[in-house]
């Protein structure tokens, strides 16, 4: 008799679940199935699990696959398992496709293809709980993005589309989602729409995706217009569809935290903030060579305002633009400085020159400081007059982070609007605006 076990969440348990459960139940006489538990998924990262632990596990009952169901806990359990109950065959989808090669030593591992795409049908079935998103742009970010949406249930990635069919047909394959040739072929499929094409070719994509009635998650920065912004952001609540600017930072629990404590007294009223990010960039990428949108300020400006952004307002007396330039005229260390009635800031940002990357906020009792990389806050310090007194604070801050952001759009999309504060509308037209003001000056547009 051949055992079979197989793990997984089997939240909105769909078509890809039974699929996998059925062809796991296939390789073997009897089938042991490992459901986590909230704890568990909770440990790995794993956001937005819906189901409780007994609706998971009889739903997995209900397709009749499993012999036996048992619960995950914790990592170390499956080689457990593995010799507790004598298992023969361990295996999981294709997504997994590696990381369960330790298993090798204990038994055979199998690795099923994943199930590309959900049907509609399944979906009505379930009252659609589960949001396809369709992808825009095959570069680095879209290849974090994709890892992490995994890791945040009620939403599957579909598909990929890129003008350049073959990058697309690459990264399809690659990330085992479906390809198109055609845009509006991506748009029938999908509910969503993730937009991670050239900075210059946002507000064409999200304009589309939001006419064919899909929601948008755009990275950033969204729009390099102030106008285009409100434009897009009115036609989204116009049509009831949810128009979303992915900075992560803005979404991670760590960086949620640091507001907090900024806003809360413990340092007094805040009156300075100082913001720093650099990353030197290969020469020869994009950010270096696209002489009308790359530069420091588009690439890594959405991140050094946000915090400013957010403790000082919208609503600054001054602003000045200070920066380097490279032999091409593109800005490879800039510096923006912020007066407010009350404060003053500067954002600094860099892909040509390496400095220290700190977030520090100085109030009238205190100081808050966050080191590199602040951009995924897990951990920063509060100091005050005394120089023994410290107040340490840390939160994880979980794989690329990009699960958070994907978790609150999923939120807003479900009607749940609790996470609009983190990035509200006006925040995002204020770094639209500062970005076209300029690149104006720079005479880039
Ligand atoms: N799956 C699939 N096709 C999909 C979605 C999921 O074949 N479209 C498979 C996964 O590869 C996994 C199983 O269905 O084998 C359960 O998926 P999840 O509930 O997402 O659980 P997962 O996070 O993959 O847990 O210890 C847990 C396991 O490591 C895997």
């Amino acid at each position: 008799m051949t055992r079979v076990i197989t793990y997984g969440t089997f939240d909105l348990l769909h078509e890809g679940h039974y699929r996998l459960l059925e062809r796991a139940k296939e390789l073997g006489d009897y089938l042991i199935v490992g459901v986590t538990t909230e704890a568990y998924d909770k440990a790995r990262g794993k956001l937005n699990v819906i189901d409780s632990l007994a609706t998971r596990i009889e739903n997995v009952r209900k397709t009749g696959f499993a012999d036996e169901i048992i619960v995950e806990e914790s990592p170390g359990q499956k080689v457990q398992d593995v010799k507790k109950y004598q298992i023969d065959i361990f295996t999981v989808g294709s997504d997994w496709t590696g990381s369960f090669d330790y298993m090798k030593d204990y038994c055979k591992v199998v690795y099923l293809e994943r199930t590309k795409n959900i049907s509609s049908t399944m979906l009505r079935v379930q009252n659609k709980r589960i949001q396809r998103i369709g992808m825009i742009g095959t570069g680095r970010i879209a290849e974090r993005f994709v890892l992490e949406v995994k890791l945040v249930s009620g939403i599957s990635a579909q598909g990929v589309y890129n003008p350049h069919k073959e990058s697309a047909e690459k990264f399809a394959k690659r990330w085992e989602i479906d390809s198109y040739e055609e845009i509006e072929e991506m748009y029938e499929a999908v509910d969503a729409v993730y937009v991670a094409s050239p900075h210059e070719t946002h507000y064409d994509y999200i304009k589309s995706a939001l006419e064919h009635g899909k929601h948008v998650l755009s990275e950033k920065p969204m729009v390099l217009k102030k106008a285009q912004v409100e434009e897009l952001f009115q036609y989204a609540r116009a049509h009831k569809l949810i128009l979303f600017e992915g900075i992560k930072t803005a979404y991670c629990p760590g960086f949620n935290k640091l507001l907090g404590i900024a806003c809360s007294g413990m340092i007094g009223s805040v009156r300075n903030v100082e913001v720093c990010f650099t990353k030197l960039e290969n020469p020869g990428h994009r950010e270096l060579t696209d002489i009308r949108y790359g530069g420091s300020l588009t690439e890594l400006g959405s991140y050094v305002m946000l915090p400013i952004l957010k403790l000082f307002g919208e609503d600054y007396r001054d602003i000045r633009f200070d920066a380097i330039r490279g032999e091409n005229g593109l800005d490879l260390f800039t510096k923006i400085s912020f007066c407010y009635p009350n404060g003053i800031a500067t954002a600094t940002c860099g892909l040509g020159v390496k400095s220290e990357g700190r977030l520090l906020i100085a109030g009238t009792k205190g100081y808050i400081i966050a080191e590199a990389p602040w951009w995924k806050t897990s951990y920063f310090e509060v100091h005050y007059e005394d120089p023994q007194k410290v107040d340490k604070y840390s939160e994880p801050f979980l794989g690329e982070g990009l699960r958070y952001e994907i978790s609150d759009f999923l939120s807003m999309i479900n009607g749940r609007n609790s996470s609009e504060f983190k990035l509200t509308r006006s925040e995002s037209v204020a770094l639209a605006d500062i970005m076209e003001q300029f690149l104006k000056a720079e005479g880039r547009l």
